[in-house]
């Protein structure tokens, strides 16, 4: 029975998923769940994965959420995946982790706590919270300094000093990317102080290709044309723009 893999493309974890089976060539079926259009809290969605959150898997019987844990059970169930995704050397699993679990409370928090509350949250039917964007910006210059001196000071070109990706490297560039969401100015002042984060998401891009950037054209093109639709005042358009708009640049 093929894989199922439940996602958004909007979604920074759901884009991991997708791009680790494709890079790896795992055979799976693409469910969408449209977070605009609260697809992720129909009953349906709720058997898939009660946390009611894009990604999730189904394999058969078994049924997974969580992006980190899916990543480790698709490169630990499925033969010919790279042993430089998820090491069987128990010390650079470990280590592994660490990224990984650090990362859901500082880069993912600070990266997704502030783009939620500066830009995106209307996607989705929230209101911007300007007080909790800062807050979470704090929070995402913290992280990037952090990946900056700490989990890039190795001598290799990815996290922990390795040579190769692992899912750690796939996990936080995919959040990073999500900054691209939000204008020049503020992405360069996030970004423009970490030259070697600027590199290693290029490094990681390249290592990815051509999934890496396959998977996030469609959405950047979808989010820069609701972006300027929003500035020019119109409301009330995520329901009639982001079907279309994402459908058209799959
Ligand atoms: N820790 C989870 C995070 C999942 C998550 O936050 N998913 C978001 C999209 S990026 C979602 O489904 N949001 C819908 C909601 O919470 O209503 C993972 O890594 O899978």
């Amino acid at each position: 029975m093929t894989l199922k893999v439940y996602i958004d493309p909007i979604s920074e974890p759901s884009r991991a998923v997708i791009i680790f089976c494709k890079i790896n060539d795992i055979d799976f079926e693409e469910v969408r769940v449209e977070l605009s259009k609260r697809e992720n809290v129909s009953p349906e969605y709720k058997e898939i994965n009660p946390m009611r959150q894009v990604p999730a898997i189904v394999d058969g019987r078994f049924k997974l959420f969580e992006s980190h844990a899916i990543l480790i059970y698709l490169a630990s169930a499925f033969p010919g995946v790279s042993n430089h995704w998820y090491p069987a050397d128990v010390f650079k699993r470990a280590k592994i982790h660490s990224v990984l679990d650090w990362h859901h409370s500082f880069l993912r928090r600070g990266t997704a706590g502030y783009i939620m509350n500066s830009t995106l949250a209307p996607v989705v039917g929230r209101p911007l919270n300007p007080q909790a964007a800062a807050e979470a910006r704090k929070l995402l210059s913290y992280s990037l300094s952090k990946i900056e001196s700490f989990w890039l000071k190795g001598s290799g070109k990815f996290l922990l000093g390795s040579n190769q990706p692992s899912i750690a490297d796939l996990s936080l560039a995919c959040q990073i990317m999500q900054l691209e969401v939000l204008d020049e100015k503020d992405l360069n002042g996030l970004l423009g102080p970490h030259k070697k984060v600027q590199q290693w998401i290029e490094d990681t891009k390249y290592a990815l290709r051509p999934h890496f950037d396959e998977a996030h054209k469609a959405v950047f093109t979808f989010l820069e044309r609701w972006k300027k639709q929003s500035s020019r005042g119109v409301n009330n358009e995520t329901e009639s723009l982001s079907k279309p708009a994402l459908r058209a640049n799959m």
